[in-house]
């Protein structure tokens, strides 16, 4: 239907009206927009070929120009997703986090020679082309990944320093278990290791049990291929366990007998198979995204808190906000369906009255473990309360926004 000039804004003010003066600013906006005249993209032929965003949509990956970690030999690189944006749960493949242990390389490979092999403990060693691959029955799953290092931080000086090294992808690919079922696992076979391509490898040790149950040997990544660096042509998927285990440009699973402490699993200090056992599985953690720090609320009134949760038990059951500082929680509401070991996307009315607030979220998983405060994991770990106190292990504690009564927002950690 068209809607006269006239009559739309009508329509808009109605509209306003009902949204108790929310939609006033957005509404100015649209009039003024429509009433321009129009000017065409240039470069049309190219983006019909392959798209890309408007040229008004700035954000980009940022690395905050500092390793999160330094390993031993100084080349961990993360680059991490500019979540402060997001919405919806799918973070697009050009800005999913980057997390490379080995520099900033970004293996160039060439997909019809790429070979997946699969040997150790197992009846028929096996090697797979990415069209092997693809002949067996696929499976598709929306699954986040996580950095160990990401957390909430004193330092970090925006949420995509410190929440920034999670995405969410819809993954396709072929069961690890297929292709193991295809390769005859040996009884007495009780972890796999897995390879990346690169000259030093990143390995990964992981148990058999996981291997068998959910884990994806991915070649498509949010309708089409994995990007090169997610991994092209192939990455493992290791749902809900710390990034790391998630293995890209991989080639090589070998099926083994004990737990074998690999360079990646040493850069983690997980010495002992008990270790590596306590070591992997992410969360239950959430973190507000709407609104966040270096933000500035321009008026008192409506808003909707939004932001995103993930378990590494599986699915999100319950997130509660609190504008607070944790005095009161409400139940937040899901915008989608919880999917196990993925984002989830939470939101709640608000209404500012301009007074500090802090905004907290705190979320469950599917097991019932429930996200812990910053003391809660200060006392587990045995460490000062102190948040600049990085504790020695993963932080899934809470994350409290402090909006000042100018409307400013900030970590309340700093
Ligand atoms: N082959 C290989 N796989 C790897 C890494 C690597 O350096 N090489 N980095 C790991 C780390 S530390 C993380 S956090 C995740 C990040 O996955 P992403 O870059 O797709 O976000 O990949 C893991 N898989
Ligand atoms: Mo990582």
């Amino acid at each position: 239907m068209a809607l006269k000039r006239s009559d739309r804004r009508r329509f808009l003010k109605s509209s306003a009206v009902l949204a108790g003066g929310l939609a006033a600013g957005a509404a100015r906006t649209v009039s003024a927009q429509t009433s321009d005249a129009i000017v065409y993209i240039k470069g049309t032929d190219e983006i019909v070929a392959y798209g890309k965003r408007s040229r008004f949509e700035t954000a980009v990956r940022e690395s905050h120009g500092r390793p999160h970690s330094p390993d031993t030999f100084g080349l961990i690189k993360h680059v991490s997703t500019p979540i402060q944006e997001s919405v919806g749960v799918i973070t697009p493949s050009a800005l999913h986090y980057i997390g490379t242990t080995r520099g900033h390389y970004i293996p160039d490979i060439y997909p019809e020679a790429h070979k997946l092999m699969i040997h150790g403990m197992v009846d028929h060693p096996l090697t797979f082309s990415l069209q092997d691959l693809k002949r067996f029955p696929s499976v598709t799953r929306l699954h986040f990944i996580e950095c160990a290092a990401n957390r909430p931080s004193v330092e970090a000086k925006s949420i995509q320093e410190s929440h920034g090294m999670t995405s969410c992808a819809e993954w396709t690919g072929v069961l690890l278990s297929t292709l193991l079922k295809e390769a005859g696992v040996k009884g007495g076979a009780s972890w796999v290791i897995a390879e990346g391509n690169e000259e030093v490898k990143g390995t990964s040790s992981i148990p058999m049990e996981k291997a068998m149950e959910d884990c994806l040997v991915c070649y498509g990544m949010n309708g089409e291929a994995v990007r090169p660096e997610q991994g092209y042509p192939v990455r493992l998927l290791v749902p809900g366990f710390e990034g790391i285990f998630n293995v890209k440009w991989l080639r090589r699973i070998e099926a083994v007998d004990k737990y074998y402490m690999t360079y990646n699993d040493y850069g983690h200090l997980r010495q002992s198979e008990t270790d590596a056992a306590l070591g992997y599985l992410v969360g239950p953690k959430s973190v507000i995204t709407y609104p966040c720090s270096n933000m500035t609320l321009p008026d008192k009134g409506h808003y909707e808190i939004s932001g995103l949760a993930w378990s590494g038990n599986g699915a999100i059951t319950r997130v509660e906000v609190s504008t607070d500082g944790g005095r009161r929680w409400q139940d937040a509401e899901f915008r989608g369906t919880p999917q196990r070991m993925a984002h989830t996307r939470f939101a709640i009315p608000w209404r500012w009255d301009g007074s500090e607030s802090m905004l907290m979220s705190r979320c469950t998983d599917e097991l019932g473990k429930v996200q812990p405060s910053r003391a809660q994991v200060a006392k587990f770990f045995g460490v000062p309360l102190d948040p600049s106190y990085r504790v020695p292990g993963r932080d899934n504690s809470i994350q409290t926004w402090r909006v000042a009564s100018d409307g400013s927002v900030h970590n309340a950690y700093s």
